[in-house]
């Protein structure tokens, strides 16, 4: 299933376009509501990166015309859970290419949202092994209930069919039980900025640029 949604020509483009600029990519962590989006809005008006939310590609994908996952991302969202990895990564892999197809200095990536469990990291080293580093990981660490408040706030207004409490006592569980243990296991390889995510957005943004002006 994997070569056939990525397409052998884009796996070649992206094994091209990486030798000549390998993308350095920051994978983007916390809970519903953290904040994540609005973060990475922040850092794409001050540095050179591009960002690629997976929760925003599977939600444009379901709504793409014609998708056969249409239907089956839906599901997933609104049950808080994870899209097996095969359609995420496709999405994702196919935006850097694109990205750097265009301008290929443009090889800076903050992909947040993912990965969120097990099968998405197996996915991401199976397909990106070489093609991309991983910088580290930026952790916004923020209590559920400020999580929840946020979301419920949001969804007065988002549309979005996953800022209903159903749904973020749902997200909130995957979050805890399958995401918490990939941002360990990068802990493990001291691989992790943590920032206090329950603070005002610049307050936390301030931690962010620290954060990049030393290492990114
Ligand atoms: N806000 C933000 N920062 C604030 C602050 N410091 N103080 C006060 N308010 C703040 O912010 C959320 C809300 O809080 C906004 O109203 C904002 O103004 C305010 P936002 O920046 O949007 O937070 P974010 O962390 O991005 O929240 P989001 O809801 O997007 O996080 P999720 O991780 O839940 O959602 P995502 O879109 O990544 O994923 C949705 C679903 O897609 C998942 O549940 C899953 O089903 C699926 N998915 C996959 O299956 N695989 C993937 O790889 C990715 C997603
Ligand atoms: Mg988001």
């Amino acid at each position: 299933m994997l070569g056939r949604l990525l397409g052998n020509a884009s796996q070649s483009l992206l094994k091209r376009v990486s030798h000549i600029m390998k993308p350095k990519v920051i994978f983007v962590l916390g809970g519903p509501g953290a904040g994540k989006g609005t973060q990475c809005s922040k850092i794409v008006e001050a540095y050179n990166y591009t960002h690629l939310s997976a929760g925003d590609l599977l939600r444009a994908e379901r709504g793409r015309e014609g998708s056969e996952f249409g239907q089956l991302i839906d599901n997933y969202i609104k049950e808080g859970k994870i899209v097996p990895v095969e359609i995420t990564i496709s999405l994702l892999r196919q935006s850097m290419v694109e990205t750097m197809t265009k301008d290929q200095t443009k090889s800076y990536f903050l992909i947040d949202g993912f990965p969120r469990n097990e099968d998405n990291l197996q996915g991401w080293n199976r397909v990106m092994d070489g093609k991309a580093d991983v910088k580290f990981v930026l952790f916004f660490d923020c209590s559920n209930e400020v999580c929840i408040d946020r979301c419920l706030e949001r969804g007065k207004s988002s549309g979005r069919t996953d800022d209903n409490r159903e749904s973020l006592e749902k997200r909130i569980q995957t979050y805890l039980n399958s995401t918490r243990p990939i941002i360990e296991q990068y802990q493990k390889h001291g691989k992790v900025r943590t920032i206090d995510a329950s603070r005002s957005v610049d307050e936390v943004f301030a931690d962010v640029k620290a954060i990049l002006d030393k290492e990114a």
